[in-house]
Parts: C-alpha cells; sequence; structure tokens
C-alpha cells in the first residue's frame, strides 16, 4: 500500500469535494480518500496491485476535474 497526493483544478466548492471524493472511493484498491478544497488536492492509499494511477486520474477527469 502506497500513499499518493495528486493536484486537483476545478474544484470550488463542497458539491465539488464529495465528487472527486466518490470518483476516487468507489475504485476498487483506493482507501483513505481525503480531498483538500484549499490545498486543491487528494490524497489516499492505493493497493498498487488493485490498482494503479492513471485509472485514478481518470476517474478525476470523468467526473469533470483536472489533475495536474
Ligand atoms: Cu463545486
Amino acid at each position: 500500500m502506497n500513499t499518493y497526493l495528486l493536484q486537483v483544478e476545478g474544484m470550488s466548492c463542497s458539491h465539488c469535494v464529495r465528487a472527486v471524493q466518490e470518483a476516487v472511493e468507489e475504485l476498487a484498491g483506493t482507501f483513505e480518500v481525503k480531498v483538500d478544497l484549499d490545498k486543491k488536492s487528494v490524497s489516499f492509499q492505493m493497493d498498487d496491485q488493485l490498482q494503479n494511477l492513471e485509472t485514478v486520474k481518470l476517474a478525476i477527469e470523468d467526473a469533470g476535474y483536472d489533475v495536474v
């Protein structure tokens, strides 16, 4: 299990925070998802056997936000 931190652009309110949170949480192999609106970031733990970073990035982008 590794900890990751991604910068996410486009979040402006608590609804956005929830959308990003859910997009990452619903993926297999992600845990302890925390979105920080002020820092424009999402941190999470990921089991690299079950999930990969590219899929997480795509899930966030599919939710309507940009991973930078
Ligand atoms: Cu919002």
